[in-house]
């Protein structure tokens, strides 16, 4: 075994976006590319000698390949030890939970979420830091800096590493620890959350559907959900992980757990139903003929937290991302507790959440988390329900038609133009940069200034908000590796709960038009219609 510096060139666009590297596999796959972006990782950071890395991912397509290629790295590159979850399986936020339970320096998780697998589709890499959370931007710059300037890479020739045995080797010197990728996991949840309470109510005939859409939560859902809790068998459902998340697109959504939905809606479906995307940090809540909006769901969430042992206490404060509805404020509001808008992405909760400044956190997009980890936490947010319709004895429609009428309801929607030309995409936000719109209250490119840090991030999304509260935000995506996504946020305040059962692209139809008006939409994209309305 020895340690190999291979020379190399830089890569245009390894860029991270809103979720670290995302690119075809093709793209991965060529020669030195991974090898550049890992390098550039290491040699963006210092005094991580002999200390431990993290390592694992959402176990699509050419994610056991990825981790062989990154641990014989790391051993070349001087780390004392690397953490793998066995198979190379880890999700987003249990790799979050291990880093911090075992203060590991960081760690590496390759996955492109929700993305599609296959060898025709996406992959994906972002390194984490010591509080378990994604990478700041000071350090995705740092890191994208290093790949345009990338001379050589070290690498240790070496056999592959033996991933699904449990347990310590010996690799060139550094250890490898295959560990169980959802022990400490389950772990934890059993900390936060009332599990003899959720699992006297599966004792008492309640029944869920779980979606893991063939991705990394399947083994976490059977061993928390079955298992611990004692759901029925086959309360989870496409459970195994699979590399290619069997053809579909593992996003929890309306649309793409639509197995999910059709259970629930049956005449004998279901109480409660939940999904996770591709690498187990998002979440989709459903009631019977009931769909929670991840806005909503984070505004119920902290309304009834005291209801779960880890947030008796009550909350120190709620996060939100900007294009988030502002229905979590009305929550905070009440509470007597901050409530801050960060830019989209989750990296600008850690510092809020390790300076005890918020403990839930929250975005639209199907994200929700708090502080036990640094990251989204999909199936967490599934327990945290299930733990407050226990205490509730309610279902799911009866306490969110039960909230709306305390708080009023903020109607929501999200319309989603996917794979449209970047330049005109482009040319589209700089044309509503440039607008004139004397009606309304607020009309500005997002900007954030960290409270912690005092960091600067501009351009984080046009907002036009009118005198009535209602607004319209714009924003282009960062996690696609196809052209352009523009996402349109709508959100409208309705007081009266007369008019809280209508449909929101009914009650937004006016918002809809004019945010299609004020872009030129059509004129600009071609398109007449969203490719996906959540
Ligand atoms: C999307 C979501 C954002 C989320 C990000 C990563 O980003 O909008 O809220 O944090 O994905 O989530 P964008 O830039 O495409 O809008 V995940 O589950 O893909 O890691
Ligand atoms: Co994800």
């Amino acid at each position: 075994m020895t340690i190999q510096t291979i020379q190399t060139t830089p890569f245009e666009g390894q860029k991270p976006g809103t979720s670290g590297l995302r690119k075809k596999v093709k793209v991965f796959r060529q020669p030195h590319y991974l090898e550049n972006f890992v390098q550039s990782i290491f040699d963006s950071l210092s005094g991580f000698a002999g200390k431990t890395l993290v390592v694992g991912g959402d176990g699509r397509y050419h994610n056991r390949a990825a981790v062989q290629t990154i641990l014989k790295m790391a051993c070349a590159n001087g780390w004392g030890k690397v953490m793998v979850g066995q198979g190379g399986i880890l999700s987003t936020p249990a790799a979050s939970c291990v880093i911090r339970k075992f203060g590991t320096f960081g760690g590496i998780v390759l996955s492109a979420s929700h993305n599609p697998g296959g060898p025709d589709e996406d992959f994906g890499i972002k390194y984490n830091i010591g509080n378990g959370g994604p990478a700041p931007e000071g350090v995705t710059e740092a890191i994208f800096a290093k790949t345009k300037t990338i001379s050589a890479y070290r690498t240790l020739e070496a056999p592959d590493i033996d991933l699904d045995r449990l347990g310590t080797q010996t690799v060139g010197g550094m250890t490898v620890e295959v560990f169980d990728p959802v022990a400490d996991y389950a772990a934890l949840m059993e900390t936060l959350f009332d599990f003899a309470a959720i699992r006297a109510l599966f004792t008492n005939g309640f029944r869920m559907c779980f979606d893991a859409m063939h991705a990394v939560t399947g083994p976490y859902a059977v061993e928390i959900l079955e298992r611990r809790l004692g759901a029925a068998p086959g309360t989870v459902i496409n459970g195994t992980p699979r590399e290619d998340f069997g053809g579909g697109h593992p996003d929890p959504n309306l649309v793409h757990a639509h197995e999910l939905v059709e259970r629930l809606n049956a005449p004998d479906g279901p109480d409660f139903g939940a999904a996770s995307d591709g690498d187990g940090d998002r979440n989709m809540i459903i009631g019977k003929n009931f769909y929670v909006t991840p806005s909503d769901s984070l505004a119920v969430l902290a309304a009834n937290a005291t209801l779960c042992p880890g947030y008796a206490k009550g909350l120190k404060g709620i996060a939100r991302s900007m294009p988030t509805s502002a229905a979590a404020d009305r929550v905070a509001e009440k509470l007597g507790i901050p409530c801050y808008e960060t830019p989209t992405g989750w990296k600008f909760f850690g510092n809020l959440l390790d300076d005890g400044r918020a403990t839930l956190c929250g975005e639209e997009s199907f994200g929700t988390g708090s502080d036990h980890v640094r990251e989204k936490d999909g199936l967490w947010a599934v327990l945290m329900w299930l733990n407050v319709l226990a205490a509730r004895k309610d279902s799911v429609a009866a306490i969110v038609r039960g909230h709306w009428a305390d708080y009023g309801r903020n109607v929501y929607s999200r319309h989603d133009y996917e794979g449209i030309d970047a330049k005109a995409a482009e040319g589209l936000m700089e044309h509503l940069r440039g607008l004139s719109l004397p009606d309304a209250a607020t009309h500005d490119d997002f900007a954030y200034t960290d409270p912690v840090d005092g960091g600067v991030s501009k351009k984080q999304g046009v907002r036009v908000i009118f005198k009535d509260g209602s607004r319209i935000v714009y924003r282009l995506s960062g996690t696609g590796t196809e052209g352009a996504t523009l996402r349109v946020y709508l959100e409208r305040f309705e007081p009266d709960p007369a008019k809280h059962d209508i449909d929101p692209q009914v009650a937004l139809a006016d918002l809809i038009a004019l945010a299609g008006q004020l872009a030129e939409i059509e004129a600009r994209t071609g398109r007449k219609a969203p490719t996906v309305i959540t």
